[in-house]
């Protein structure tokens, strides 16, 4: 068989073409909540799917193992320029192919396989990657966890400190998924610096709000920051590292030769383009924006009697608690799924039902307002929430999933562009 090298996607594989449609027909026309997905731009998307990926370029920019890179060279530096001016950090490394990766690379610059890495605990907020027994991380390393306080739903600093003394770890890590509040993070490093530990902040969730100035920056803080670019940075689907001059080359040899052979020079750009976007007004506004809707949106579920894990939200997530509703995260899920409203099922801190079942889920803003959704758009979210939540009958689902599909057509997702002849002129 001839592969025609320039067929479209569409005549040459129409089963996957098939596919795509589909799942971007899910994403129009559903109501998108979960808190660490997001809709990158189509200049993000476009980006990624160039002829990028057939290039090798294992090295740095001036520095690789393989001929041609000219190209890629300058990509890469425009994508580590801009990401230090967004954040004002030292060094930057735009290479991980994700946050996990990211964080594994930046532990091993850090601390040596068997010390100790004390992290927040995955049941309580706290992430896979930082130390959990089921994750490398807490194989290769002694790994020790904090939580929060069960009576208030936040951290508290003093008992940290304590367990830091207790522990004495080599690494204290801040940084979650599931945790809703402004992380101090001088407080943090005053721990770390007392018992003689390294400071790493993993911003995946909340990287966005810290570019659009509504969450206080860990740069200034920790010696090491890592994140996502997909979540509410709103570029392609990876990782990055960021961290003091003092550890760029250790954090440069960790990631390539480390832990990654070829960086994606195709997410390189696409990342570019993202914290390009992220340097703009128009992101401060749109970051000022999901925190707003997630306030109003905690406000609105509160409301209407369902409990919020320490009350509320300083960012773009909330943990609801479904006990007082007398459901479990799973049948939450489910549910909602049903309505056409998609959430994740997430454990509440102490949760007495396993991490399958839980008894809360969690929801985020970030991808409704790309939408260009508002506040009025959370309040009519909450009051469909309660509705598919309370009923649960299949005729009750069935009209909340037509008042979701009249919602998101309202906001369309990667609509088309309309070709000229078509728009209209008023006269
Ligand atoms: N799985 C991501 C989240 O949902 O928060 C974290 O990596």
């Amino acid at each position: 068989m001839s592969l025609d090298h320039n067929a479209s996607l569409r005549d040459a594989d129409p089963a996957v073409a098939r596919l795509i449609d589909q799942e971007l027909r899910r994403q129009q026309h559903g109501l998108e909540l979960i808190a660490s997905e997001n809709f990158a731009s189509r200049a993000v998307i476009d980006a990624m799917g160039t002829p990028l990926t057939n290039k090798y370029a294992e090295g740095y920019p001036g520095r690789r193992y393989y001929g041609g890179c000219e190209v890629v060279d300058r990509i890469e530096q425009l994508a580590i320029d801009r990401l230090k001016q967004l954040f004002g950090a030292d060094h930057a490394n735009v290479q991980p192919h994700s946050g996990a990766q990211a964080n594994f690379a930046a532990f091993m610059a850090l601390i040596k396989p068997g010390e100790t890495l004390m992290g927040m605990s995955l049941p309580h907020g706290g992430h896979l990657s930082h130390g959990a027994a089921v994750n490398h991380s807490g194989q290769v390393w002694h790994a020790v966890h904090y939580g929060v306080d069960p009576a208030t739903g936040r951290i508290d600093y003093d008992l940290v400190r304590e367990q830091a003394r207790r522990d004495r770890p080599r690494l204290i890590i801040a940084g979650g998924s599931a945790y809703a509040r402004i992380i101090d993070f001088a407080a943090f490093r005053s721990i770390a610096d007392e018992v003689g530990a390294f400071f790493l902040v993993d911003m995946a969730h909340f990287a966005g709000l810290v570019a659009g100035g509504l969450y206080p920056s860990p740069v200034p803080h920790a010696q090491v920051v890592t994140s996502t670019t997909h979540k509410t940075l709103r570029g392609p689907r990876a990782g990055l590292i960021l961290s003091n001059a003092e550890h760029a080359k250790a954090i440069d040899k960790s990631v390539f030769p480390g832990a990654q052979g070829g960086p994606l020079q195709h997410v390189i750009a696409a990342k570019a383009v993202a914290f390009g976007e992220a340097l703009t007004p128009d992101f401060r506004a749109y970051a000022r924006q999901v925190v707003d809707n997630a306030k109003t949106l905690a406000d609105a579920l509160v409301e209407r009697g369902f409990a919020i894990v320490s009350g509320g939200t300083d960012t773009h997530l909330m943990l609801v608690d479904l006990r007082p509703k007398g459901l479990t995260g799973k049948e939450a899920e489910k549910t909602l799924d049903q309505a056409g409203i998609t959430v994740n099922k997430n454990t509440i801190p102490d949760d007495p039902q396993s991490p399958f079942v839980t008894s809360g889920i969690r929801l985020g803003t970030p991808a409704l307002t790309t939408r260009g959704m508002g506040t009025a758009e959370m309040v009519r979210i909450a009051e469909l929430i309660d509705r598919a939540l309370t009923h649960r009958d299949e005729a009750t689902l069935a009209r909340v999933r037509t008042d979701v599909e009249t919602l998101t057509s309202a906001f369309p997702l990667y609509a088309p562009p309309r070709a000229a002849g078509r728009v209209r002129r008023s006269a």
